[in-house]
């Protein structure tokens, strides 16, 4: 992999931040984008926006191509059996509550069970929460092991044949775990239960196979990808989402309408009322194109090797802790220093050009699980380089002076 090439195609790279060159270390939040996603989106616009479904028209035919070809496009980058198995949404958080609403609605009742771990985000959290509420249902957390890690005897004995759903993150926001979603869905099956996968993390990093997980459903978000805001994905098993009932309704669903009763479409329009994101799912298609021309594989393994790297070189730093294991990880590192506020860490860094995240990353309960309330974290993409982490460290190392000072 050419990294210097690589960041030539990100515009938003080259630019100075409070009179530093920028070092952008929170892709982990939204990626930055490639000048072929940006070129991608600015096309459609000046040549085909129309909208979809319906024109007779030249450009209606040709935004209803895009908009198609796109779920053709992610179908194929999630190896799904077919498009229709491919609903758009406006990114994870609307896709495992499209999930938890319509799916879940259906199958539980009293006493049912739903499977979590603490580590999850908050919209792999609360989505089922209120379906708990509502059909009665219980939450059960799989355990974490004090690195962070899942361990699949603590998946055997969390899964019974009482769950209906388990819903875990394929990697964590905050840990960088890779958590064993194979495994998971093979004990989920095993007892009778539907796996979700939360790919918010995974997606945008590695090569995703939903055949091969076997999963049910699966959730992505574009701007983590390389992607637009405003675009992301379910894909899901073709008899579950044809048994599923629409959670939004309106125009574009529906197949016949009546004063009082109305049918529709199959799937996966039934669940995607309204004008659709086309230029999003356009920009998508460009963004999984520009992924797969570099190779998934590459990148995973670049990240693996700057996440290492970031590992020891951040582990020097007296004073600091970070957290999650060091191996299996993706590029992201989650760390506290000293007793420095991680929001006083993120702005020191920012003053010399080096954006990081600080705060709970939508965990609370992961933080409290941490016993912390806060933590800062680097987060690593295609584009980021060992120099990088050199300015991090070295940034570090200034921060931790300063606050050494102002304290004592
Ligand atoms: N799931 C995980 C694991 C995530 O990391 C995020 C966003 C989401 C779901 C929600 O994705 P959205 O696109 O629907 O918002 N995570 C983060 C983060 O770590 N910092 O900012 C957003």
């Amino acid at each position: 992999m050419n990294i210097a090439e690589i960041r030539k195609q990100f515009p938003i790279l080259h630019q100075e931040v409070n009179g530093h060159p920028l070092v952008y270390l929170d892709s982990a939040a939204t990626s930055q984008k490639p000048r072929s996603v940006i070129e991608a989106v600015k096309r459609y616009y000046e040549l085909d926006n129309s909208n979809v479904h319906r024109g007779v028209h030249t450009l209606g035919s040709r935004a209803t191509e895009a908009y198609e070809g796109a779920r053709e496009r992610v179908a194929r980058f999630l190896n799904a059996p077919a498009a229709e198995q491919i609903i758009f949404t406006r990114g994870t958080t609307t896709a495992l509550n499209l999930v938890a609403s319509s799916y879940a609605s259906s199958v539980l009742m009293e006493g049912d069970e739903i499977v979590l771990t603490p580590m999850e985000h908050h919209s792999n959290l609360i989505p089922w929460q209120q379906a708990a509420k509502r059909s009665g249902a219980v939450l059960k957390y799989i355990p974490l092991q004090p690195d962070g890690t899942i361990s699949l005897a603590d998946v055997e004995k969390t899964v019974t044949n009482r769950t209906k759903i388990v819903s875990v993150m394929y990697v964590s926001n905050v840990l960088g775990v890779i958590n064993p979603i194979k495994e998971i869905t093979e004990i989920a099956h095993r007892n009778g239960a539907v796996m979700v996968v939360d790919g918010a993390q995974s997606t945008p990093h590695m090569r995703i196979d939903v055949q091969a997980l076997d999963c049910d459903f699966y959730a992505l978000s574009g701007h983590k990808m390389c992607g637009p805001t405003g675009i992301g994905a379910l894909y899901g098993r073709k008899s579950l989402l044809e048994a599923m009932e629409p959670n939004e309704f309106g125009g574009e669903m529906i197949d016949f309408v009546d004063l009082y009763e109305s049918t529709w479409k199959d799937i996966p329009w039934r669940f995607e009322a309204g004008t659709p994101i086309i230029a999003g799912a356009v920009g998508l298609a460009a963004a999984m194109d520009f992924l797969e021309e570099i190779g998934l594989e590459n990148i995973d393994r670049h990240e693996k090797e700057l996440a290492a790297y970031a590992y020891s070189k951040l582990s020097d730093i007296e004073g600091i802790t970070i957290y999650g294991p060091r191996e299996g990880r993706v590029g992201l590192i989650t760390f506290n220093l000293d007793d420095v506020h991680p929001h006083d860490v993120a702005t020191v860094l920012d003053s010399e050009g080096i954006a990081v995240r600080a705060g709970h990353h939508c965990c609370q309960p992961l933080m409290r699980w941490l016993d912390v309330t806060a933590t800062a974290r680097a987060s690593f993409y295609l584009y980021n380089t060992e120099q990088d982490v050199d300015r991090l460290a070295a940034s570090l190392l200034r921060t931790k002076e300063f606050f050494g000072h102002a304290i004592g």
